[in-house]
């Protein structure tokens, strides 16, 4: 049986009081291992060991910082099989898609912030004659870096690289639902050179581990992905402490489909942005709102394309719907399909349990759901369900759909298809979202700035604004 272990100074080791807790297999519900389920001890060394790597690796150039990051981003591709293997064994997402989307991000991450720490500039003010002033980033110190399990090893890697790259030393925590990618990055960041402290990870619960490493003083900052009462309590927690935070939340996002979209382009895109990942994405458009006039047309061609989506085994290369991650998930899901038949929803396709035959036989299937006749305040339209099920609006006016979008307590993406430039620019700009995407759908540029609005989440991720979120700036001012 396969037994994880955490990370500490350069070792992997087992948690102080030596306990675990159970790994399940979501395509089949079948226990495949052990993960560590640490405590606070298991923190407080962490964080020395972090502590002690520090001044070494804040001084190092941060050519030689990168350098070692760029041979993690290259070790990931090498084992870009395996560890996609591990990753869909995990989380439950098919195969093919953790060998496309999330291994691929996981090396990028790497890749583009051991590059970004040699061109990270500051700047410098002079006033002639007088004085110059000039801003110094210091590293933060030891932060936390927490993720959630739905994108496993790119999301846990997407706050480590930056971190890393600006000279922090970190003690990361990712999910215990899915920790195993987490766990094989443990040995390739060994492979790797980094010194040993630099990064460490340890494993276990929320409430557990990661309620003691949020409150542990030696923390500086926090870099937490997940879901928004989640992040409401490490903001809790992390306020009298005075820690650095940025906090990636939940979304409710919404897709606007206006007539004059390129309406087969919008249909397959929206198809993957509905339920990639098992829906299971931050990022996925959820509410579908279409412009009255081709909302017939676009529904049908739609649900064609949902009806013809393969549920099944994960490892199946034809399989384009896993397993949701947990019965637990599974149930939470279940439970919003019926309230959406309580609500006055109207079933298009799906909404059912699938039980697969063979090795499948107790995995977390769903089919992929879509509902019409739910009006926008209604719940299952205002809550984040984070599963594959989608609704279909129709809207009249640009107006309305502009108000219907914004409605949620989220901000975190949106996605526009229209052919009409000056309204993509309008529209685009009147949307409470950290992140809108115009006739596409993911599309990432690292450098770009990302994170949520309202209750999506506070601070930004992503190029420069991650690097200066492990930074804080010092102004030197020399009179001349
Ligand atoms: O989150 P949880 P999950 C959100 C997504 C959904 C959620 C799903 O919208 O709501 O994440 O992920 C740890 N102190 N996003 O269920 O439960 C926990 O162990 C310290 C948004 O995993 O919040 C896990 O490692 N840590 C995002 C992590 O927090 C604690 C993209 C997340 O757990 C803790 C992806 C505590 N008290 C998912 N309690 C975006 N906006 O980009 C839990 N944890």
């Amino acid at each position: 049986m396969l037994q994880l272990q955490n990370l500490i100074n350069g070792q992997l080791v087992p948690p102080v009081a030596g306990h675990y807790l159970p790994l399940l297999e979501p395509a089949t519900g079948q226990p495949f291992g052990q993960v560590p389920d640490s405590d606070a001890a298991d923190v407080d060394a962490a964080v020395r060991a972090a502590e002690a790597a520090l001044p070494a690796w804040r001084a190092a150039p941060a050519e030689e910082r990168g350098r070692k990051l760029v041979r993690l981003a290259e070790l990931i591709e090498q084992h870009l099989e395996s560890l996609a293997r591990a990753e869909s064994q995990d989380n439950g997402k098919p195969l093919s898609l953790a060998r496309s989307l999330d291994i691929p991000r996981a090396a990028s991450n790497f890749a583009f912030f051991g590059t970004a720490a040699g061109h990270f500039a500051t700047e410098a003010h002079v006033q002639e004659g007088v004085a110059v002033n000039y801003t110094v980033r210091h590293p933060l110190g030891v932060v936390a870096c927490i993720s959630p399990w739905n994108l496993p090893l790119y999301l846990f890697t997407w706050k480590i690289a930056p971190a890393l790259a600006v000279g922090c030393c970190v003690v990361a925590k990712p999910s215990e639902v899915t920790p195993y990618t987490a766990f094989l990055l443990s040995e390739l960041a060994q492979q790797a050179g980094l010194p040993p402290g630099v990064l460490n990870i340890v494993h276990g619960t929320g409430p557990g581990v990661g309620q003691a490493l949020v409150e542990h003083p030696g923390i500086r900052a926090i870099s937490f992905t997940g879901g928004t009462k989640t992040g409401e309590q490490i903001a809790r927690s992390a306020a009298p402490r005075f820690k650095k935070l940025s906090l990636e939340l939940g979304g409710k996002n919404p897709n606007l489909i206006f007539a004059d979209c390129d309406l087969a382009t919008a249909v397959q895109t929206s198809l993957r942005s509905s339920f990639a990942n098992q829906g299971q994405i931050c990022l996925c458009g959820s509410r579908i709102l279409v412009e009255r006039r081709i909302y017939e047309q676009f529904k049908t061609a739609f649900l064609a394309q949902v009806r013809a989506l393969t549920v099944g085994d994960p490892l199946d290369e034809t399989t384009r719907q896993g397993a949701l991650v947990s019965e637990v998930h599974l149930q939470k899901v279940l439970s919003y399909i019926e309230l959406a038949h309580q609500e006055g929803g109207r079933l298009l396709t799906g909404g059912h349990r699938v039980l697969l035959p063979g090795r499948c036989a107790g995995g977390y299937f769903l089919e992929p759901t879509v509902f019409e006749n739910l009006g926008p305040a209604c719940r299952v339209n205002q809550e984040e369900i984070f599963g594959p099920v989608v609704t279909l609006m129709p809207f009249d006016t640009e107006e309305e759909a502009v108000r219907w979008a914004n409605g949620t307590e989220y901000g975190l993406s949106a996605t526009l298809w229209t052919r009409d430039v000056t309204r993509a620019h309008r529209v685009a700009q009147q949307l409470h979202a950290g992140v809108v995407w115009v006739n596409t759908w993911l599309h990432r540029d690292l450098r770009t700035p990302f994170g949520g609005m309202k209750n999506s989440g506070v601070g930004r991720e992503g190029g420069l604004e991650a690097l200066r979120f492990f930074t804080e700036a010092q102004n030197v001012c020399i009179k001349l």
